[in-house]
Protein backbone atom coordinates (compact mmCIF):
# COMPACT_ATOMS: atom_id res chain seq x y z
CA UNK A 1 0.00 0.00 0.00
CA UNK A 2 1.62 3.99 -0.90
CA UNK A 3 0.83 6.65 1.23
CA UNK A 4 -1.64 7.57 -1.01
CA UNK A 5 -3.92 4.76 -1.01
CA UNK A 6 -5.86 5.70 2.27
CA UNK A 7 -9.59 6.32 -0.21
CA UNK A 8 -9.20 2.31 -1.17
CA UNK A 9 -9.30 1.18 2.65
CA UNK A 10 -12.78 0.74 2.49
CA UNK A 11 -15.07 -1.57 0.35
CA UNK A 12 -18.54 -0.84 -0.23
CA UNK A 13 -20.87 -3.36 -0.20
CA UNK A 14 -22.40 -4.89 -3.15
CA UNK A 15 -25.96 -4.54 -1.26
CA UNK A 16 -25.31 -0.80 -1.23
CA UNK A 17 -27.82 1.12 -0.41
CA UNK A 18 -28.49 -1.24 2.40
CA UNK A 19 -31.60 0.76 3.54
CA UNK A 20 -33.80 3.52 2.36
CA UNK A 21 -36.88 4.96 3.08
CA UNK A 22 -38.86 1.87 1.45
CA UNK A 23 -37.97 0.36 4.52
CA UNK A 24 -39.47 2.36 7.11
CA UNK A 25 -43.13 0.80 8.49
CA UNK A 26 -44.20 4.43 7.59
CA UNK A 27 -44.50 7.20 5.43
CA UNK A 28 -40.74 8.75 5.01
CA UNK A 29 -38.63 10.69 2.77
CA UNK A 30 -35.24 9.70 4.18
CA UNK A 31 -33.59 6.91 5.72
CA UNK A 32 -30.11 7.66 7.18
CA UNK A 33 -27.08 8.93 9.17
CA UNK A 34 -27.40 6.45 11.45
CA UNK A 35 -25.41 5.71 14.14
CA UNK A 36 -24.86 1.67 15.20
CA UNK A 37 -24.10 -0.25 17.61
CA UNK A 38 -23.57 -4.11 18.32
CA UNK A 39 -26.05 -5.03 21.13
CA UNK A 40 -25.68 -9.18 22.10
CA UNK A 41 -25.98 -10.71 18.35
CA UNK A 42 -27.31 -8.17 16.42
CA UNK A 43 -26.49 -4.77 14.89
CA UNK A 44 -28.76 -2.19 15.91
CA UNK A 45 -28.76 0.86 13.18
CA UNK A 46 -30.28 4.17 15.09
CA UNK A 47 -31.34 5.75 11.67
CA UNK A 48 -32.64 9.52 11.04
CA UNK A 49 -35.55 8.97 9.12
CA UNK A 50 -37.18 12.06 7.84
CA UNK A 51 -40.86 12.07 7.54
CA UNK A 52 -42.85 13.78 4.56
CA UNK A 53 -42.79 17.06 6.76
CA UNK A 54 -39.26 17.34 6.80
CA UNK A 55 -39.37 16.23 10.38
CA UNK A 56 -36.66 13.48 11.64
CA UNK A 57 -37.22 10.79 13.81
CA UNK A 58 -34.79 8.25 15.29
CA UNK A 59 -35.94 4.88 13.97
CA UNK A 60 -34.16 1.48 15.06
CA UNK A 61 -33.78 -1.16 12.82
CA UNK A 62 -32.34 -4.46 13.85
CA UNK A 63 -30.19 -7.11 11.64
CA UNK A 64 -28.02 -10.47 12.56
CA UNK A 65 -25.32 -10.29 10.18
CA UNK A 66 -25.13 -6.34 9.99
CA UNK A 67 -26.39 -6.62 6.11
CA UNK A 68 -29.23 -7.15 5.75
CA UNK A 69 -32.91 -9.29 6.50
CA UNK A 70 -33.39 -5.57 8.64
CA UNK A 71 -36.11 -5.75 11.13
CA UNK A 72 -37.71 -2.16 11.81
CA UNK A 73 -39.64 -1.07 15.04
CA UNK A 74 -43.13 0.11 14.07
CA UNK A 75 -42.93 3.49 16.09
CA UNK A 76 -39.69 5.68 16.32
CA UNK A 77 -37.33 5.31 19.11
CA UNK A 78 -37.28 9.14 19.53
CA UNK A 79 -39.26 11.59 17.85
CA UNK A 80 -39.76 15.56 18.70
CA UNK A 81 -41.40 15.67 22.17
CA UNK A 82 -43.91 18.69 23.20
CA UNK A 83 -42.29 18.68 26.69
CA UNK A 84 -38.61 19.42 24.73
CA UNK A 85 -39.11 22.57 22.52
CA UNK A 86 -35.13 22.27 21.62
CA UNK A 87 -36.11 19.37 19.32
CA UNK A 88 -39.74 20.73 17.46
CA UNK A 89 -38.13 20.53 13.82
CA UNK A 90 -36.45 17.15 14.52
CA UNK A 91 -34.04 14.47 16.06
CA UNK A 92 -31.24 13.83 13.76
CA UNK A 93 -27.36 11.96 13.36
CA UNK A 94 -27.19 9.72 16.43
CA UNK A 95 -24.36 8.42 17.56
CA UNK A 96 -24.08 5.58 20.17
CA UNK A 97 -21.92 4.72 22.78
CA UNK A 98 -22.07 1.88 25.48
CA UNK A 99 -20.97 3.25 28.76
CA UNK A 100 -20.28 0.06 31.09
CA UNK A 101 -20.50 2.13 34.31
CA UNK A 102 -23.74 3.23 34.41
CA UNK A 103 -24.92 -0.13 31.89
CA UNK A 104 -26.49 1.87 29.31
CA UNK A 105 -26.00 3.61 26.06
CA UNK A 106 -25.51 6.82 26.03
CA UNK A 107 -27.18 9.14 22.64
CA UNK A 108 -25.99 11.87 21.06
CA UNK A 109 -27.94 13.90 18.59
CA UNK A 110 -28.68 16.74 16.85
CA UNK A 111 -32.00 18.77 18.48
CA UNK A 112 -33.45 20.91 16.00
CA UNK A 113 -35.48 23.74 16.60
CA UNK A 114 -36.10 27.47 15.98
CA UNK A 115 -33.02 28.22 18.61
CA UNK A 116 -31.08 26.48 16.08
CA UNK A 117 -29.83 22.79 16.27
CA UNK A 118 -28.20 21.65 19.76
CA UNK A 119 -26.69 18.52 21.29
CA UNK A 120 -29.03 16.39 23.41
CA UNK A 121 -28.17 13.48 25.41
CA UNK A 122 -30.31 10.10 26.05
CA UNK A 123 -29.68 7.17 27.66
CA UNK A 124 -31.26 3.62 26.91
CA UNK A 125 -30.27 -0.05 28.17
CA UNK A 126 -31.91 -2.03 25.43
CA UNK A 127 -33.19 0.33 22.41
CA UNK A 128 -36.92 -0.14 23.13
CA UNK A 129 -37.18 2.37 26.01
CA UNK A 130 -34.97 5.89 26.05
CA UNK A 131 -34.83 8.60 28.96
CA UNK A 132 -34.00 11.73 27.84
CA UNK A 133 -30.94 13.76 29.11
CA UNK A 134 -31.94 16.76 27.44
CA UNK A 135 -29.51 19.73 25.53
CA UNK A 136 -25.99 19.28 26.85
CA UNK A 137 -24.74 22.11 24.24
CA UNK A 138 -26.49 24.99 23.73
CA UNK A 139 -26.72 25.62 19.59
CA UNK A 140 -25.58 25.83 17.22
CA UNK A 141 -23.85 22.87 17.73
CA UNK A 142 -23.95 19.25 16.24
CA UNK A 143 -21.62 16.13 15.50
CA UNK A 144 -21.13 14.97 19.23
CA UNK A 145 -20.15 11.90 20.63
CA UNK A 146 -18.98 10.43 24.61
CA UNK A 147 -15.80 8.37 25.46
CA UNK A 148 -17.08 5.59 26.71
CA UNK A 149 -15.34 5.81 30.00
CA UNK A 150 -13.88 8.38 32.75
CA UNK A 151 -10.68 10.36 32.41
CA UNK A 152 -9.41 11.22 35.57
CA UNK A 153 -12.87 10.98 36.86
CA UNK A 154 -14.28 12.83 33.86
CA UNK A 155 -16.46 12.20 31.03
CA UNK A 156 -15.61 13.65 28.01
CA UNK A 157 -17.34 14.59 24.64
CA UNK A 158 -16.18 15.51 21.36
CA UNK A 159 -18.32 17.76 19.29
CA UNK A 160 -18.55 20.73 16.69
CA UNK A 161 -19.63 24.58 17.37
CA UNK A 162 -20.25 26.35 14.08
CA UNK A 163 -19.00 30.15 14.84
CA UNK A 164 -20.90 33.39 13.57
CA UNK A 165 -17.13 33.82 12.28
CA UNK A 166 -14.40 31.81 11.04
CA UNK A 167 -14.08 28.49 10.50
CA UNK A 168 -15.95 24.91 12.73
CA UNK A 169 -13.25 23.23 14.41
CA UNK A 170 -13.95 20.36 16.59
CA UNK A 171 -14.12 21.06 20.57
CA UNK A 172 -13.54 18.46 23.61
CA UNK A 173 -15.33 19.55 26.75
CA UNK A 174 -15.40 17.54 30.08
CA UNK A 175 -17.90 16.96 33.10
CA UNK A 176 -18.38 15.34 36.45
CA UNK A 177 -21.93 14.10 35.66
CA UNK A 178 -23.09 14.05 32.20
CA UNK A 179 -24.37 17.26 32.36
CA UNK A 180 -22.49 20.10 33.15
CA UNK A 181 -20.04 20.63 30.33
CA UNK A 182 -16.75 22.43 30.39
CA UNK A 183 -13.03 23.09 30.01
CA UNK A 184 -14.28 23.39 26.59
CA UNK A 185 -11.22 23.54 24.13
CA UNK A 186 -10.29 23.37 19.81
CA UNK A 187 -8.95 19.54 19.63
CA UNK A 188 -8.73 19.34 15.62
CA UNK A 189 -8.82 22.53 13.59
CA UNK A 190 -10.81 22.40 10.29
CA UNK A 191 -7.74 23.22 7.52
CA UNK A 192 -7.85 26.18 5.38
CA UNK A 193 -8.12 27.35 1.58
CA UNK A 194 -8.10 24.60 -1.44
CA UNK A 195 -8.31 21.39 1.21
CA UNK A 196 -10.79 18.79 1.40
CA UNK A 197 -11.07 19.61 5.28
CA UNK A 198 -10.92 23.50 5.15
CA UNK A 199 -13.79 25.64 7.06
CA UNK A 200 -15.51 22.88 8.35
CA UNK A 201 -15.25 19.43 10.13
CA UNK A 202 -17.59 17.25 12.58
CA UNK A 203 -17.24 14.03 13.74
CA UNK A 204 -18.10 10.83 12.49
CA UNK A 205 -18.66 7.56 14.60
CA UNK A 206 -17.85 8.27 17.91
CA UNK A 207 -13.93 7.53 18.95
CA UNK A 208 -12.49 4.07 18.81
CA UNK A 209 -10.67 2.31 21.13
CA UNK A 210 -7.29 0.59 19.65
CA UNK A 211 -3.67 -0.40 21.43
CA UNK A 212 -2.62 2.59 19.91
CA UNK A 213 -4.88 5.05 20.48
CA UNK A 214 -8.54 6.93 19.99
CA UNK A 215 -9.20 6.20 16.35
CA UNK A 216 -11.56 9.30 14.85
CA UNK A 217 -12.82 9.86 12.07
CA UNK A 218 -14.41 12.77 10.77
CA UNK A 219 -16.20 14.71 7.58
CA UNK A 220 -15.06 17.90 5.40
CA UNK A 221 -17.40 19.81 4.05
CA UNK A 222 -15.51 21.38 1.18
CA UNK A 223 -17.36 23.92 -1.07
CA UNK A 224 -17.79 24.42 -4.36
CA UNK A 225 -19.54 26.37 -6.93
CA UNK A 226 -22.35 23.42 -6.58
CA UNK A 227 -22.29 23.24 -3.27
CA UNK A 228 -20.27 21.38 -0.73
CA UNK A 229 -18.62 18.22 -1.06
CA UNK A 230 -18.69 15.87 2.33
CA UNK A 231 -15.39 13.43 3.02
CA UNK A 232 -13.83 11.81 6.09
CA UNK A 233 -10.36 11.57 6.88
CA UNK A 234 -8.73 9.96 10.33
CA UNK A 235 -7.32 11.30 13.19
CA UNK A 236 -5.14 9.74 15.91
CA UNK A 237 -6.14 10.54 20.03
CA UNK A 238 -3.71 9.88 23.00
CA UNK A 239 -5.15 6.68 24.60
CA UNK A 240 -4.74 8.51 28.44
CA UNK A 241 -5.44 12.04 26.66
CA UNK A 242 -7.47 12.35 24.02
CA UNK A 243 -6.87 16.02 24.17
CA UNK A 244 -3.78 15.50 22.28
CA UNK A 245 -4.03 14.64 18.44
CA UNK A 246 -1.50 12.35 17.18
CA UNK A 247 -1.88 11.87 14.14
CA UNK A 248 -4.09 13.21 11.21
CA UNK A 249 -4.41 11.63 7.72
CA UNK A 250 -3.69 14.40 4.61
CA UNK A 251 -6.36 12.79 2.29
CA UNK A 252 -9.51 11.92 2.96
CA UNK A 253 -10.54 7.90 3.06
CA UNK A 254 -13.39 7.94 1.63
CA UNK A 255 -15.93 10.57 -0.96
CA UNK A 256 -18.97 10.40 -2.60
CA UNK A 257 -18.17 8.43 -5.92
CA UNK A 258 -20.93 6.17 -6.10
CA UNK A 259 -24.84 7.33 -8.16
CA UNK A 260 -26.09 7.07 -4.65
CA UNK A 261 -23.70 8.81 -2.62
CA UNK A 262 -23.54 11.66 -5.86
CA UNK A 263 -27.62 12.49 -5.86
CA UNK A 264 -29.63 12.44 -3.21
CA UNK A 265 -31.78 15.22 -1.40
CA UNK A 266 -28.40 16.66 -0.58
CA UNK A 267 -25.56 15.58 -3.76
CA UNK A 268 -22.25 14.73 -3.04
CA UNK A 269 -22.37 13.17 0.65
CA UNK A 270 -20.87 10.78 2.74
CA UNK A 271 -21.45 10.82 5.97
CA UNK A 272 -20.90 7.93 8.90
CA UNK A 273 -22.14 8.08 12.23
CA UNK A 274 -21.42 4.49 13.07
CA UNK A 275 -18.92 1.70 12.82
CA UNK A 276 -18.66 -2.07 14.41
CA UNK A 277 -15.62 -3.86 14.79
CA UNK A 278 -15.61 -7.08 14.55
CA UNK A 279 -11.96 -7.95 15.95
CA UNK A 280 -11.88 -11.57 15.25
CA UNK A 281 -12.96 -10.81 11.78
CA UNK A 282 -10.62 -8.03 11.75
CA UNK A 283 -13.40 -6.06 9.73
CA UNK A 284 -14.46 -2.76 10.45
CA UNK A 285 -17.65 -1.98 9.28
CA UNK A 286 -18.38 2.06 8.34
CA UNK A 287 -22.54 2.86 7.96
CA UNK A 288 -22.83 6.03 6.48
CA UNK A 289 -25.57 8.44 5.45
CA UNK A 290 -25.65 8.85 1.41
CA UNK A 291 -26.53 11.83 -0.34
CA UNK A 292 -28.58 12.99 2.55
CA UNK A 293 -31.31 10.05 1.71
CA UNK A 294 -30.01 6.21 2.08
CA UNK A 295 -27.88 4.43 4.05
CA UNK A 296 -24.61 2.82 3.11
CA UNK A 297 -22.10 -0.03 4.44
CA UNK A 298 -18.50 0.25 3.83
CA UNK A 299 -15.92 -2.23 5.00
CA UNK A 300 -12.37 -1.50 5.96
CA UNK A 301 -10.06 -4.51 6.76
CA UNK A 302 -8.96 -3.28 10.10
CA UNK A 303 -5.35 -4.21 10.55
CA UNK A 304 -5.19 -2.34 6.59
CA UNK A 305 -6.87 0.71 8.16
CA UNK A 306 -4.10 0.20 11.90
CA UNK A 307 -1.34 0.08 9.36
CA UNK A 308 -2.63 3.10 7.45
CA UNK A 309 -2.91 5.17 10.68
CA UNK A 310 0.60 4.67 11.41
CA UNK A 311 1.94 5.92 8.52
CA UNK A 312 -0.77 9.37 8.42
CA UNK A 313 1.24 12.42 9.71
CA UNK A 314 2.67 13.79 13.00
CA UNK A 315 -0.36 16.10 14.18
CA UNK A 316 1.25 19.51 14.90
CA UNK A 317 -0.73 21.18 17.88
CA UNK A 318 -0.66 25.65 17.61
CA UNK A 319 0.83 26.92 20.68
CA UNK A 320 -1.24 27.45 23.72
CA UNK A 321 -3.69 29.91 23.22
CA UNK A 322 -3.36 30.12 18.93
CA UNK A 323 -6.55 28.00 18.82
CA UNK A 324 -8.76 30.57 20.29
CA UNK A 325 -7.35 33.25 17.66
C1 LIG B 1 -24.68 18.44 8.13
C2 LIG B 1 -25.81 17.76 8.85
C3 LIG B 1 -26.02 16.35 8.34
C4 LIG B 1 -26.01 16.28 6.83
C5 LIG B 1 -24.83 17.05 6.26
C6 LIG B 1 -24.80 17.07 4.74
O1 LIG B 1 -24.62 19.79 8.50
O2 LIG B 1 -27.00 18.50 8.68
O3 LIG B 1 -27.24 15.87 8.81
O4 LIG B 1 -25.93 14.94 6.44
O5 LIG B 1 -24.85 18.37 6.74
O6 LIG B 1 -25.92 17.71 4.21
Amino acid sequence: MTESSGRHLFTRHPANPILTADDVPYPANTAFNAGAARVGDETILLLRVEDLRGISFLQVARSADGVGDWRMDQQPLLAPDPAHPEEVWGCEDPRLVYLPEREEWAITYTAYSGRGPLVSLAMTKDFREVRRMGPVMPPDDKDAALFPRRFDGRWIMIHRPAPLHGPAHIWISYSPDLRHWGDHAVLLEAREGAWWDAGKIGLGPPPLATSEGWLMMYHGAHTTASGPIYRVGLALLDLEHPEIVLRRSDEWVMGPTTNYESVGDVDKVVFPNGWVLDEAADSLSLYYGAGDSVTGLAIARFSDLMEYVRRMPLYHHRRSGDSWG
